[in-house]
């Protein structure tokens, strides 16, 4: 696949009529704030059927004036010296001298969320430096209709400090202080993009996602980030549309990854419908004319893949079909990754709906033997034998594996007891799953692998 090299500065000058919807847009995007404050959701007001990124202030993105400068860092030596002895330790040693280079392998989940905050512009540029060939943007929506790169539609209050700002008003479940100003309702707060305009959330700063939810202050509540984490890079939080996602990882030589959330509110929204969002998230890559090759768009949900499909095939081919267990288990069955008869749907019924790729949780593709080795799980084989694309999420996501790592690791705690271990599991997934790219939080992890196994 080729990546166009028309710079996101090209973009920007070609458009003069945008400015003046721009302009025209703002009284709006004041009038729909105004008439939030004290509102309940449904009366919100919201603009619909209108184009992708038309209200948001053209921002002064940071330009990057070299190509990037790509550098693995030090964890993947860390990791290969804590690796168990063995001969894939001493091919991954043996590159230790390798260069580092981008690689579609290697995706960058939310930019690189192990220390740098999530969906923010420092995490998207430290993806890049890592060898991430593909960047990610979760998508969600505003209340005056931009997309944004939001994990989640409702996570504003674990992923910004919108709760120091006079904006946590408009939360759906604002912070609520009592009179000798203790926060009473730590274990409710809700604030969604979809309280906010476009306008409102380029004003928030992204931090790591973390909350303690029995603190009994904002600064407590906040100051949550795990200790195997780090604020040490949240300084910045520079927060993104999708449209300057876009531009951002064109410029950075990056292929495109969306995820359209599932709405965390009723919709249609004001008009708004789901398939206005779905095709929205396509028109906006189409409005950066970033051709479908290098757009995998993404969902959880096998009835926006359906969508794509049918209406726009080009990106309905390559889009992502997101599977776990709470999306792909039978009615009144436990998913067992080795028995077809607890899973929704087969994967042949995946493939016969025109879904080419889908990208199942790290587990759901590795079984352990019943002596500590890892192998290709049953639904691994089908996917396989279906002519199923496979890529998987999400490496690095888990902290120290000493105790067999979180539900990334479930059903491998035999095989899993030291970090250097995950060096392994994705060389499982890499060799004998047949994997075509694996999401991680910490892209310099997944680079060296596929460096220097000579995965593209
Ligand atoms: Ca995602
Ligand atoms: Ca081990």
């Amino acid at each position: 696949m080729t990546i166009s090299n028309k710079s996101a500065l090209e973009l920007s000058k070609q458009t003069p009529a945008k400015v003046n919807k721009i302009n025209l847009a703002l009284p709006l995007t004041l009038i729909s704030s105004l008439l939030i404050v004290g509102c309940t959701t449904d009366s919100r007001s919201m603009l619909t059927s209108k184009s992708p990124s038309s209200t948001a202030q053209p921002q002064s993105q940071p330009q990057l004036s070299s190509p990037v400068a790509y550098t693995y860092g030090v964890r993947p030596f860390y990791l290969i010296n804590d690796m168990d002895e063995g001969p894939l330790k001493e091919e991954l040693q043996a590159c230790r001298g390798q260069l580092p280079s981008k690689t579609d392998f290697s995706i960058a989940h939310r930019g690189a969320p192990l220390q740098l905050p999530e969906h923010t512009y420092d995490s998207y540029v430290a993806s890049a430096q890592m060898g991430a060939g593909i960047l990610e943007c979760d998508v969600a929506f505003t209340n005056d209709g931009e997309l944004v790169c939001r994990h989640a539609q409702n996570d504003l209050h674990t992923t910004t400090n919108i709760l120091t700002t006079p904006l946590a008003n408009q939360c759906t479940v604002p912070p609520i202080l009592d009179a000798k100003g203790k926060l009473t309702n730590a274990d409710s707060i809700e604030c969604r993009t979809s309280d906010i305009s476009a306008a409102q959330f380029k004003t928030l700063t992204g931090k790591m996602d973390a909350a303690n939810k029995k603190a009994t202050s904002i600064s407590e509540y906040m100051n949550a980030t795990a200790p195997w984490r780090t604020d040490l890079y949240s300084q910045n939080g520079k927060v993104l549309t999708l449209t300057e996602h876009i531009a951002l990882a064109r410029q950075l030589g990056m292929k495109h990854t969306p995820e359209l959330k599932a709405p965390a509110v009723t919709m249609p929204f004001n008009g708004y419908r789901l398939n206005d969002y779905r095709q929205q998230l396509i028109d906006t890559y189409k409005a950066a004319n970033v051709p479908a090759s290098d757009v995998f768009a993404q969902s959880f949900n096998i009835e926006d893949l359906d969508y794509w499909i049918k209406n726009e095939p080009a990106y309905g081919a390559n889009a992502v079909y997101l599977i776990d267990d709470s999306n792909e288990t039978a009615k009144d069955k436990t998913f067992d990754k080795d028995d077809a008869a607890t899973w929704k749907h087969s994967l042949a019924d995946i493939k016969a709906r025109g879904i080419n790729t889908i990208a199942p949780a790290l587990w759901l593709l590795v079984t352990n033997d019943g002596k500590g080795n890892m192998q290709p799980s049953e639904y691994a084989k089908q996917a396989k034998a279906n002519g199923l694309k496979i890529i998987t999420w999400s490496i690095e996501r888990s902290g120290p594996l000493t105790d067999g790592g979180d539900w990334y690791y479930s059903g491998l705690s035999d095989a899993i007891n030291n970090d250097g271990d995950m060096m392994n599991y994705i060389d499982v997934l890499a060799q004998d799953v047949g994997v075509q790219g694996i999401f991680s939080d910490w892209p310099a992890t997944v680079s060296y692998y596929a460096n220097c196994k000579g995965l593209k």
